[in-house]
């Protein structure tokens, strides 16, 4: 029996995906004894995956980085924090004035959306160092749909998300909430909530390559060729126009646009698509006829959707279909979340705004416009590789990891040794960061206050939540917000000692009298005492939608409040927005976007496109998350699971078996995988989960080396982009595969 009365109970919002779940921590002597879904936390309501257990085996892996390393004569050595600036300082300035801004490149990883501290204070060290060679997951995720969002509604983060309490039909593309707990829809729990909803006699559609989990739970599954959903979506929008189901409602008035969707799709027709996405015609206009006739409908897409050539435009399709149906904000359709802090949608003037601009600039080798000041991650190799005026000769990567995340790999590690200087700001000595001069270690997340900036814009239901650390933080190890800081300060020619809580002060005045001009000084005076990421929440939280604006509304919230509130406070069900919500210039949602519709061009040009004979998707499991969980123990037990989902007839063509090892050809590469026989894939199709690949030299991550499992993204081309987003395509790439 362990003594209960020196245990304590502490919270902590998991930072491991989207869902945001809300932890129950028990401690003993700063150790974790468990971790388990916080019952009643408002938003999460005590759900957890395996994934949140194991933050405790996160904190206590020995592979875990704790000391900066600096490398000496191609080793790395640890140094103390002070040495490992000195280090940066020693190099980093001086190749920006060599060489300009622009040869400093900046790399931000999947990670920094779940830490405060990187989210923060990313944009600060970008400023600093004035490249405009940044690049991100983004593009090799939702840059997309952040684009079409940004068109239509004119932010880009104002993504509508299913409400599925309240919905009556439920159209899935390219998403498997089931395993990664929601995406660009913030809904822990989505198995519950899907299940509520089929009890309730809600209908889900599922439309994947793979008869996923999500599927299994599903009313109806629908196979469809890799990267055929623009012709699929043409198809529904076409379908609801010809089928006179095109009823949006109240939306009418605040729409720009109709006239010209109803022309742009009059050539996709079902019967003409169909067999280019591998549906039958009479399914797709069931679809549109099922979605037109439920009382409450909503379609939602994500990854599968977005990882391919036409991102953007499915991205778009998607929310036309909510719009045409009248779905679009309204409950049980596709809404918008209320966040109460950091939503530009919630900020300014509401009901119009300056929308969003690309291609502002274009990338120095392959011209790719930049979308919200990126270039694409795929373009990173060649800004390293290519001589000239502008050529990135120093990086900087802030929990990245592109060696296995982005497409060719192999080619991204060959043109980091090319590199001279690399930072890395990581928690691990990974495939990436091996090729750093200097890396200096994140927080575990338990030692961190954590708040979540992005994934409340697009949650299920509103509601304002807090975590401070759970553990106590060694005094020598900074937060990684004056990491940040101090890198910023490097880059502006301050010093490595300079004072950075000073700078970020006078920064947080500036900002604050930027913001509400005459009343900075009472709103500084009630800052005092909180600093750096907690300070900049509380003012955000104040003068956000339901916040107290410094006592002109006494019942509103402030940081205080929400900690003060155990499990956080809920906002309420999602409500309708538009037209407030808009920040488009018209005021309205534009419908048919200029570059869209020039884009359907292309869509004609890849109608007659013959499908490969084998193709590769990607997947991802519960007990997984991209490339850097696979060194946990809890985690990572169990069966081997990067395996390469095959057909049994494709397994019989090619005379594959169960448990087998093949070797995949593809994009002038090879990998070995262990195949798997399975009908759950459609025919022609297979699958292998990303983010492995541990078994290259220099890495510090014992325990997944020892099952390191083949990397997907070695055998996908990275030429391969949605030219209008950037992004990558990850799904769809041809493939040839024969036994070992
Ligand atoms: N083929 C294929 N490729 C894909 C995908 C796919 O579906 N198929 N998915 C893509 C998607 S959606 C994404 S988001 C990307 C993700 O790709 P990345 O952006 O590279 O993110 P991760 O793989 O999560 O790697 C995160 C890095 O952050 C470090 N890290 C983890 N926690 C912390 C922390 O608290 N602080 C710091 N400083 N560092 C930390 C890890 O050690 C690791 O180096 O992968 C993409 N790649
Ligand atoms: N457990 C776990 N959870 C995670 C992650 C993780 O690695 N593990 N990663 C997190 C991250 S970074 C993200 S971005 C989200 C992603 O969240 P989701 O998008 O829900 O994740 P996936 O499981 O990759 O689902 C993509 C689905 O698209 C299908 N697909 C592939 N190609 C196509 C296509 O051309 N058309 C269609 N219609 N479908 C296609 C795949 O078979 C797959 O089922 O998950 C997050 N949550
Ligand atoms: S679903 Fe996501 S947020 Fe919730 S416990 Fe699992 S990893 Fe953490
Ligand atoms: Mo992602």
């Amino acid at each position: 029996m362990i003594p209960q009365d020196d245990v304590r109970t502490a919270h902590r919002i998991c930072p491991l995906c989207e869902a945001c779940c809300g932890l129950e921590l028990k401690i003993r002597d700063n150790r974790v004894i468990s971790i388990r879904g916080h019952e009643e936390d408002v938003f999460s309501r005590g759900y957890i995956c395996p994934k949140g257990a194991s933050l405790k085996d996160l904190h206590e892996d020995p592979d875990r980085l704790r000391v900066p390393l600096v490398k000496r004569n191609g080793r790395f050595e640890e140094a103390s924090w002070e040495e490992a600036f000195a280090e940066i300082e020693r190099r980093l300035p001086p190749l920006m004035a060599e060489h300009g801004k622009d040869a400093v490149a900046l790399t931000i990883g999947n990670p920094s959306a779940h830490k405060i501290g990187l989210l923060l204070y990313f944009s600060r060290l970008a400023k600093a160092l004035g490249s405009r060679n940044v690049f991100s997951a983004s593009t090799l995720d939702q840059m997309p749909k952040q684009l079409s969002v940004g068109l239509m509604f004119g932010h880009w983060l104002s993504f509508p998300v299913p409400d599925i309490v309240r919905s009556d039909y439920l159209l899935i593309i390219g998403g498997n909430p089931m395993v990664s707990n929601g995406s660009l829809w913030t809904v822990p729990d989505y198995r519950g909530k899907a299940k509520a909803m089929r009890a309730r006699g809600g209908r889900i559609v599922v439309i994947d390559p793979r008869r996923t989990e999500t599927a299994e739970a599903a009313d109806k599954h629908h196979f469809i060729r890799p990267g055929g959903d623009v012709f699929f979506l043409l198809g529904l929008v076409h379908a609801l126009f010809d089928e006179g189901l095109v009823r949006p409602g109240r939306l009418a008035e605040h729409l720009n646009g109709m006239e010209a969707v109803r022309e742009a799709v009059l050539p996709y027709a079902p019967e003409r698509i169909a067999a280019r996405c591998a549906m039958s015609a009479s399914d797709i206009r069931g679809i549109a006829r099922e979605i037109a006739g439920a009382e409450r409908a909503a379609v939602y897409g994500r990854i599968g959707t977005c990882t391919q050539e036409f991102g953007t435009l499915c991205s778009w399709l998607i929310d036309v279909i909510n719009v045409l149906t009248g779905n679009l904000d309204r409950e049980g359709g596709a809404m918008f979340s209320r966040a109460p802090a950091f939503a530009a949608n919630t900020l300014g003037k509401p009901g119009s705004g300056k929308g969003v601009s690309v291609g502002r600039r274009k990338s120095r080798v392959a011209g790719a416009p930049e979308v919200m000041g990126e270039f694409p991650m795929a373009c990173l190799a060649e800004e390293i590789e290519t001589p000239g005026e502008g050529q990135v000769r120093a990086l900087l990567t802030l929990a990245s990891n592109p060696v296995l995340s982005a497409p060719n790999g192999a080619r991204i590690a060959a043109a980091l040794d090319r590199l001279d200087f690399m930072v890395s700001v990581d928690i691990y000595l990974n495939e990436t960061t091996r090729h750093a001069d200097v890396i200096l270690p994140g927080s575990s997340p338990l030692e961190d206050l954590h708040y979540d900036v992005a994934f409340p814009q697009f949650a299920w239901r509103n509601a304002a939540r807090m975590s401070e650390a759970v553990l106590p933080r060694d005094p020598s190890h900074p937060p990684e917000w004056q990491i940040l800081l101090r890198l910023a300060a490097i880059a502006e020619g301050k010093g490595a000692d300079a004072d950075v809580l000073r700078m970020e002060d006078e920064n947080f005045a500036g900002e604050v009298r930027r913001a509400v001009g005459e009343h900075a000084d009472a709103v500084l005076a009630a800052s005092a005492g909180l600093d750096g990421p907690k300070r900049q929440i509380d003012f955000a939280l104040r003068m956000g939608p339901y916040g107290d604006q410094y006592g002109r509304r006494p019942d509103g919230i402030s940081l205080a409040k929400v900690m003060d509130a155990p499990g956080g406070i809920d906002l309420g069900p999602l409500q309708p927005r538009i037209p407030e919500l808009l920040r488009t210039p018209s005021g309205k949602i534009e419908l048919a976007p200029e570059m869209l519709l020039a884009d359907l061009a292309r869509v004609d040009a890849a109608l007659e496109a013959p499908a490969p004979e084998l193709v590769i998707i990607g997947r991802r499991q519960v007990r997984s998350c991209n490339s850097w969980m696979h060194n946990l123990p809890t985690l990572a037990k169990g069966a081997f699971r990067c395996t390469a989902l095959v057909h049994p007839s494709d397994a019989a063509r090619l005379g594959l078996t169960d448990g087998g090892m093949a070797r995949v050809d593809g994009a002038g590469a090879r990998i070995d995988v262990v195949v798997q026989v399975s009908e759950e894939m459609m025919p022609g199709v297979v699958s292998l989960p990303h983010g492995w690949g541990h078994d290259l030299p220099g890495a510090r991550l014992s325990l997944a080396a020892e099952r390191p499992g083949a990397n997907i993204n070695a055998v996908l081309d990275d030429g391969g982009r949605d030219p209008l987003s950037g992004n990558s395509v990850l799904s769809g790439g041809a493939i040839a595969m024969h036994a070992l």
